[in-house]
């Protein structure tokens, strides 16, 4: 068994899907692509994925791209480490979560916000721009915080692929937003998430600061 990812390892949507191989203890190569590796609008790639975007990842002969479809992939193909007692509910009621995260925090409000600060640089910010970006990423942010008042993770007291969606994130908030503490139920989680090795290796280990 061969599991092969492409793409580069400080990209949101790369990070989740080496994040969630890393939980599921499972070995991997990674072959860099994208952003200053380039190699996205080769023939070879464009055979994997005609959209030419990262991550893509093959497992044996089977090729699969878009982050949240691959997560979902290797949670219900691995049923093992914190996925190895998954439910068919709870996969659902995760998933739930997955495209709330996916389309109503993500896309457009957080990402936004989140290219604003690590694109533009310092002298070029507008802050009154800045501060619009920040308060419409705030409102699916206090969304969150307000669930995680409640558990420790995204949908229960058990980790799930809804996490490794909104791990990524926060790491974002928490680094790039000098106030990101005031979500306190948000705060600690980042906390918990970041004793978790995985996070640590796919996630931590990466520089995020504002441009
Ligand atoms: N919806 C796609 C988005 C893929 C995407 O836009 N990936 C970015 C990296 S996060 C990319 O390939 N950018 C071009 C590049 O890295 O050169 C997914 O979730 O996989």
């Amino acid at each position: 068994m061969t599991i092969t990812v492409w793409g580069r390892p400080e990209a949101v949507n790369v990070q989740k899907v080496l994040w969630c191989l890393e939980e599921l203890g499972l070995d991997y190569t990674r072959i860099d692509a994208g952003g200053r590796f380039g190699g996205l609008d080769t023939p070879d790639f464009l055979a994997m994925n005609p959209w030419g975007r990262v991550p893509v990842i093959r497992h044996d002969d089977f090729i699969l791209w878009e982050s949240n479809t691959i997560l979902r992939y290797l949670c219900r193909t691995f049923k093992q480490g914190p996925f190895a007692s998954l439910t068919d509910k709870a996969y659902y009621q995760a998933d739930q979560w997955v495209d709330w995260l996916a389309t109503a925090l993500y896309y457009p409000a957080f990402r936004q916000y989140y290219l604003y600060q690590t694109k533009t640089p310092a002298a070029e910010k507008d802050a009154s721009k800045l501060a619009a970006y920040r308060e419409e990423a705030l409102g699916p942010l206090r969304f969150l915080n307000d669930q995680l008042a409640t558990r420790d993770y995204v949908v229960s007291q058990q980790f799930s692929i809804a996490d490794l969606l909104a791990g990524v994130y926060v790491d974002r908030w928490m680094r790039l937003d000098s106030e990101a503490s005031s979500l306190t139920h948000i705060a600690r989680y980042f906390e918990r998430l970041s004793q978790r090795e995985p996070y640590k290796k796919t996630i931590l280990a990466f520089e995020v600061k504002p441009a």
